[in-house]
């Protein structure tokens, strides 16, 4: 099991805790799609991905970014329970959506980039360092059901 420690679980929780799902869910997935193009394939129903600004301005990109960043919340609520909590989703994402697991550590380093840029003072090396750990064993906890 991952080890936590005390100063860990509070950085991540002081910055989880000025997150706008909204905003910043909608902005990790825009640039997923946009730095990565070829994940739009999983969203070939989301409508105009055309370019940077349809994707920007596209209301299905932004709901699932925010269902996305809301569902990551429970890692941050249940952080020595990450596998358990993941484990249905994991099973969707592994053999309903085939999505590659590689894109799990895609997203979650966009998701640093996102909240560096949105919270540059508090997202110090020491506060990167909790996020990085947290993206990694969501990542993991996701991939957990291919085989
Ligand atoms: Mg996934 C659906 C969470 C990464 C592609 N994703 C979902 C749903 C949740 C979720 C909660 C809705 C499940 C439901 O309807 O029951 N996704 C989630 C998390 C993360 C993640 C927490 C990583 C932190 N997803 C992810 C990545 C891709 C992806 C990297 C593809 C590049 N997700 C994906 C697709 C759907 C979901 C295609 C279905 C979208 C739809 O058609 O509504």
């Amino acid at each position: 099991m991952v080890h936590w420690t005390a100063e860990e679980k509070q950085l991540i929780t002081s910055v989880w805790g000025k997150v706008n799902m909204e905003e910043c869910g909608a902005e990790a997935l825009a640039r997923l799609l946009i730095v990565y193009p070829w994940t739009q394939r999983f969203f070939d129903n989301f409508g105009n991905l055309s370019s940077p600004t349809a994707i920007i301005g596209n209301p299905k990109v932004r709901a699932h970014g925010r269902k996305v960043l809301t569902s990551f919340g429970e890692a941050v609520k249940n952080l020595d329970n990450i596998k358990a909590t993941f484990s249905k989703l994991s099973e969707l994402h592994c053999e309903k959506l085939h999505v590659d697991p590689e894109n799990f550590r895609l997203l979650g380093d966009i998701l640093i980039i996102v909240l560096a840029s949105h919270f540059a003072r508090d997202f110090t090396p020491a506060c990167q360092f909790a996020w990085q750990k947290l993206v990694s064993v969501v990542a993991h906890a996701l991939a957990r059901k291919y085989h």
